[in-house]
């Protein structure tokens, strides 16, 4: 698993916390966004919107969104509980803790 990541994003680092609490091991590819480097033809082909992060998977599968990273990264980990939601209502029991993720997965970013 391969973290595209600025240092100075808010947004990369929610995925480096997400990485570190779940002790996951993962190669890190610094973008200096300030440099250009989203601006090259490779960076371009991995995300067209050209942002970090991006999160590529050893398929060769890539994720972008900082929210989606973290959703995907959290599934199954005590970050994300609850397993899968049972549609309306989120019936399995497991409403609270479950939404309440989401609610900070969509909280407003204050910073880059
Ligand atoms: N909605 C996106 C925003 C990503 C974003 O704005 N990334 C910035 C760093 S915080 C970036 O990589 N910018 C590249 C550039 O401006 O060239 C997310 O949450 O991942």
């Amino acid at each position: 698993m391969r973290l595209y990541d600025s240092p100075a994003s808010g947004n990369c680092y929610k995925a480096r916390l997400l990485l570190a609490l779940l002790d996951q091991p993962y190669e890190r590819v610094p973008v200096d966004i300030f440099a250009g480097d989203t601006l090259t033809p490779e960076f371009g082909r991995l995300n067209p919107a050209r942002e970090t992060p991006i999160l590529e998977l050893d398929g060769g599968e890539v994720i972008v969104q900082s929210n989606a990273v973290l959703w995907y990264l959290g599934e199954g980990s005590e970050y994300l509980p609850g397993g899968p939601s049972t549609g309306p209502g989120w019936s399995n029991g497991c409403t609270s803790s479950r939404s309440r993720s989401s609610e900070v997965l969509v909280l407003p970013d204050s910073s880059c």
